[in-house]
């Protein structure tokens, strides 16, 4: 990796794709074990693992899926991924892995709305840089499990949208975005590092199959377990954890 050309193009337009990141037994396995968690009934998941938005028939978020299988944590500290993180966290490890979810669009027509942007139009993320040192104070890695194509309403952001002037003068629905909103072509085995100050979403989703990400949220070390949507590590998850999870999970108080 070439980390001139990673701050170049990071900085530029507020992501970078990872090709050939991940292996396709880790994929399968990912995919197989979120595909029978879809299948339940919120009273029958396992332990903290939470539908975070009510369950339809339309869209699945999966809270806190690092309690599911060592799989999960195995993507969350992959040295390329906490390598970048510390890259565009000022350069240093003041950072933890804030939560991870999965999410599922199941059919035609499901999409991410957009979200997110820089100061001052969301007041909970930054993104500026400084004597050539980038800062990102929470920072995103998407994971495509299954059909991310644009047809299949792939994930798609605004490319420089994180050191925009303006407030988007559209709303978050992509089809009114069409003249910025960039599908990321990324496959499964690939992986999409961008700072949450940039606009993201999906497109819409045209092919009627199913499409499965993960998404996993870093942020700077001070900042909380984000609570909304059931996002919180258990007391008991923390205890239990690896030496090497528990650091990458805990919080800053002092
Ligand atoms: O891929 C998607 O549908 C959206 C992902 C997203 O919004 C996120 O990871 O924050």
């Amino acid at each position: 990796m070439n980390l001139k050309e990673f701050d170049y193009l990071f900085d530029l337009n507020g992501y970078y794709i990872l090709k050939n990141v991940i292996n396709s037994s880790d994929i399968k396995k990912a995919n197989k074990i979120l595909e029978i968690i879809e299948e339940k009934k919120p009273s029958d998941l396992p332990k903290n693992i939470f539908f975070g938005k009510k369950k339809n028939n339309r869209e699945l978020y999966i809270s806190n899926i690092l309690q599911l299988d060592k799989v999960f944590e195995k993507f969350a500290s992959l040295p390329i991924f906490l390598k970048l993180i510390k890259r565009v966290t000022g350069n240093s490890n003041f950072f933890r892995l804030n939560h991870a979810v999965g999410m599922t669009k199941l059919k035609k027509d499901a999409y991410t709305y957009l979200h997110m942007g820089n100061l001052p139009h969301h007041p909970k993320i930054f993104y500026f840089t400084k004597n050539g040192i980038i800062f990102s104070n929470i920072t995103k890695i998407l994971i495509p499990l299954c059909n991310n194509k644009d047809i299949d309403g792939g994930f798609a952001v605004i490319p420089g949208s994180h050191k925009s002037n303006f407030v988007r003068p559209f709303d978050n629905n992509p089809k009114n975005n069409k003249s910025c909103l960039v599908h990321l072509d990324a496959k499964p085995g690939d992986a999409i590092i961008f700072t949450e100050a940039l606009a993201h979403g999906s497109l819409v989703n045209k092919s009627n199959k199913l499409r499965r990400v993960l998404s996993y949220m870093y942020s700077v070390k001070y900042m909380p377990d984000w609570t909304k949507l059931n996002l919180k590590y258990s007391d008991d998850y923390i205890k239990k954890s690896s030496p090497k999870i528990k650091k990458l999970i805990s919080l800053k108080v002092d």
